[in-house]
C-alpha cells in the first residue's frame, strides 16, 4: 500500500514537473526580443521615447516582448539607420529625416516654415501626413510612430540681436532648418546632432540651430551664452522597423503597437514641448544665457524672408509628380 502511494506520488511529482519545463520552454520559446538602434546620446528626447516605448511594449505584451535599446550610435548611426533597419542589421531604428533630405520629400515638407508652434501640433500634424499619403519612402518599413522636436531657434556664442548680427556667421543645421538660416545670412554647416558636440567645442561652428531641449540635454548652454527666439522649422522624426521582424511577429502584439503609435506620437510631442521649457529655465538660472526676444517689426521681417521657401518646395515636389498643393494644404489644416 505504502509503495504504491509511494509510486503515486514520484509519478504526480513528475509530471508537474514535466508540465512546468514544458510550459517554461513555450514561454522562453515565446518570448520575442527586438533590437532598437537609436543615433543620439541616451538622455535626449529621441532615446527618452525610445525607453518610454520599450516600457509600455513590455508592459502592455506581458513580457512576451523585450526590446533592447541601443542609444548614442552603438548599433547604427544617424545616415545609415533608414538602410540598416532595412537590412535587418536592426529590428527597429529612429531616423531624422531631415538628415535625408530628398529621401523623405513629403514628410520633410512639415519642416518647411508653416507655423508648427510646437512639438506636440508638430508630431500630430506629421503623423496624420503620413497615414493619408503613406509615402513611397517608406514601403520597405513599416512607421511605428512619428514625431517632430519643436520649433528651432538660434543657439550662439555671440548674441544675435538682429539680421546683420548673423551675416556670415557659422551655424549647424540641417535640411530645411539650413535653408533658413542661408536666406537669414547666416552660413549653414550640416552635420548629425551628436557631431554638434565636438564641433561647439572645436569652435568649426559658432553656435546652431534647433529646438531649445539640446542646450540642456547635451549642455550647449555651456558654450552657447544666447539665445535668439525665432521660432522656425522644425525635424521631423519616424520609428521604422524591419519588415520581416514585423511579419513574424503574432498578430496580437502588432496591435499593441499600433495601438502604440498616435499615443506615442503625443507622448513625446507633449514630453519634448516640457523639456524645452526646463531647459531654457536651467539655461538662465543655471548658466547665465540671456534669452533675445526680436521686435515684433524684426520678427516680421526674419518670417518674410523665408516665405519662399514654401512656393520653391511646391515647384521642385510638383516636378516630382507629388500633389504639392494639397500636402501643404493639409499640413496646415494638420497643425490645427
Ligand atoms: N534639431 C534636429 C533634431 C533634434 C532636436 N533635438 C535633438 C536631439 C537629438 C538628436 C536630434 C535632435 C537636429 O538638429 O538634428
Amino acid at each position: 500500500m505504502i509503495k504504491r502511494t509511494m509510486l503515486f506520488g514520484t509519478m504526480f511529482i513528475f509530471v508537474i514537473v514535466t508540465c512546468l519545463s514544458l510550459f517554461a520552454t513555450v514561454a522562453v520559446a515565446g518570448k520575442i526580443t527586438l533590437n532598437y538602434a537609436n543615433f543620439p546620446p541616451a538622455p535626449t528626447f529621441p532615446c527618452v521615447q525610445m525607453e518610454r516605448w520599450k516600457t509600455e511594449v513590455e508592459k502592455r505584451t506581458s513580457g512576451q516582448v523585450e526590446v533592447k535599446t541601443f542609444p548614442g550610435g552603438t548599433l547604427l548611426g544617424a545616415k545609415e539607420m533608414m538602410d540598416g533597419v532595412i537590412a535587418g542589421q536592426a529590428d527597429i531604428g529612429n531616423i531624422c529625416m531631415a538628415y535625408q533630405p530628398g529621401r523623405f520629400i513629403v514628410t520633410n515638407a512639415t519642416s518647411l516654415p508653416l507655423g508648427i508652434g510646437d512639438a506636440r501640433s508638430g508630431s500630430i500634424a506629421l503623423l496624420k501626413l503620413y497615414e493619408k499619403y503613406k509615402p513611397e519612402a517608406f514601403k520597405d518599413v513599416v512607421v511605428l510612430t512619428m514625431f517632430t522636436n519643436a520649433p528651432g531657434n538660434i543657439m550662439s556664442k555671440q548674441p544675435v540681436r538682429n539680421m546683420a548680427d548673423l551675416k556670415g556667421m557659422d551655424l549647424r543645421a540641417s535640411g530645411d532648418s539650413a535653408t533658413i538660416l542661408k536666406a537669414w545670412g547666416a552660413n549653414p554647416v550640416g552635420m548629425p546632432m551628436p557631431a554638434t558636440v565636438e564641433a561647439l567645442q572645436k569652435g568649426t561652428v559658432k553656435g546652431l540651430f534647433s529646438s531649445l531641449e539640446v542646450m540642456k540635454d547635451f549642455k550647449f548652454a555651456e558654450n552657447c551664452k544666447y539665445i535668439t527666439m525665432v521660432d522656425a522649422g522644425i525635424y521631423p522624426f519616424a520609428v521604422i522597423m524591419n519588415k520581416d521582424s514585423w511579419d513574424k511577429l503574432p498578430a496580437d502584439v502588432q496591435q499593441v503597437m499600433m495601438d502604440l503609435k498616435e499615443e506615442q506620437a503625443i507622448w513625446t510631442g507633449e514630453y519634448m514641448d516640457q523639456q524645452i521649457k526646463d531647459a531654457v529655465a536651467w539655461s538662465k538660472e543655471e548658466q547665465g544665457v540671456e534669452v533675445i526676444t526680436l521686435s515684433a517689426d524684426e520678427k516680421a521681417e526674419w518670417d518674410e524672408k523665408i516665405t519662399f521657401m514654401v512656393d520653391d518646395w511646391i515647384e521642385k515636389a510638383r516636378a516630382k509628380g507629388f500633389p504639392a498643393e494639397a500636402i501643404i494644404k493639409d499640413i496646415k489644416a494638420f497643425i490645427q
